[in-house]
């Protein structure tokens, strides 16, 4: 794995805690960030970084490996090929090609599902019992079409949805209010991105249901400022993009609050994308609903290890044929 030694089966470097492996694919601006997010929460023991440029990479590992004095100790492997990832808990999924200024997400679908046709079936196979989270846009589709190329059970593939959006939500609405963003409680639901929809009875804020109360109290209500904090969250990407490029800052602290809630069974409730058919008349899809974040995968017990694909909990992918995929528009 260009000059990196080769993962450690995580089960026998410690036999008395079981160590913690994250991966992730793509370390690109936004895969670098949710790494650099993860190695500073500790929220891993081993992080291995998967990338298709091999000097890039190597240069990214190295500029994290360098600042191992001032870092918990996290052993950072990488490389091109995916066995670097083998016996992954989480493998988070960023690689593919992001927005031009002025590109919307859902442009970016048929790259990316080519270069998934690619990635996901080898991180599926040297890690059958990992939870696949996808990150890569348009993300609710990528979660779909990863959950068919993975065969794994739809309760171990998650998108990470509308959760950044919400986070952007959060903001707005705590600088409307002059509080901490923490102590704001409001989600994005629907699809990540243009079409998210802002659930403004969800807001609360230390506990007290805030829309009503402002609304009754006619105190901060001003529907053209409500609306303008709807479209700054839809807009927020594209104005980022405008103006440094990309995004990574806050979709890495995004992705490691998910990683936290998983790997440390936080039971907190993220509107994460998950498969919802059935929900509100979908058929079949991946969308943005709030769930609990719960890890499938037994963490206090041994794991059982069993033959064949479809481990788990959860409804098992029906396999996807090759030439399906390119029939894969919206879900
Ligand atoms: P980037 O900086 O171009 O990084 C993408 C990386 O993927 C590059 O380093 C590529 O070399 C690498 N790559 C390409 N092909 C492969 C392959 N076959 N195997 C491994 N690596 C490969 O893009 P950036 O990091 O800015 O964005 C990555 C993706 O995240 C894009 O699709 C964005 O649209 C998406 N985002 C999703 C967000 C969300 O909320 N879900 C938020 C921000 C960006």
């Amino acid at each position: 794995a260009d000059g990196c030694p080769p993962a450690t089966p995580t089960s026998s470097a410690a036999p008395h805690r079981r160590l913690t492996k994250v991966s992730v694919i793509g370390a690109g601006n936004v895969g670098m960030a949710i790494a650099q997010t993860i190695l500073t929460q500790n929220l891993a023991d081993e992080i291995a970084l998967v990338d298709a440029l091999p000097d890039k990479l190597r240069g990214e590992a190295l500029d994290l490996q360098h600042a191992a004095a001032f870092l918990p100790r996290v052993r950072i492997v990488s490389g091109t090929d995916a066995a670097v990832t083998r016996n992954s808990d989480l493998v988070i999924v960023t690689a593919g090609a992001r927005q031009i200024p002025g590109e919307t997400r859902l442009n970016l679908l048929q790259r990316n599902v080519a270069l998934y046709r690619k990635i996901v079936p080898p991180v599926a196979e040297h890690s059958p019992e990992a939870l696949l989270l996808v990150v890569s846009n348009p993300v609710d589709v990528l979660t779909y079409v990863a959950w068919r190329l993975s065969g794994f059970p739809a309760s171990r593939v998650i998108g990470s949805g509308t959760n950044l959006d919400s986070s952007r939500f959060r903001f707005l609405i705590a600088e409307h209010l002059d509080v901490n963003a923490q102590d704001v409680q409001a989600y994005m639901v629907g699809e990540h991105g243009d079409s998210s929809v802002a659930i403004w009875s969800s807001i609360s804020v230390g506990g007290m249901p805030a829309f009503k109360s402002l609304r009754d109290s006619h105190r901060n209500f001003d529907e053209a400022a409500l609306e303008g904090i709807r479209r700054a969250v839809v807009g927020g990407a594209y104005e980022v993009i405008g103006l440094k490029g990309y995004t990574s800052w806050a979709i890495g602290y995004s992705v490691a609050s998910l990683a936290a809630s998983l790997l440390r069974d936080q039971r907190r409730v993220h509107p994460v994308s998950v498969l919802a058919s059935g929900f509100h008349g979908i058929s079949d899809g991946h969308e943005g609903v709030p769930q609990p974040a719960r890890p499938p995968w037994p963490r206090r017990h041994p794991r059982r290890r069993r033959d064949g694909p479809h481990r788990g909990r959860g409804r098992a992918a029906p396999p996807l044929r090759q030439d399906a995929l390119g029939e894969l528009p919206a879900p």
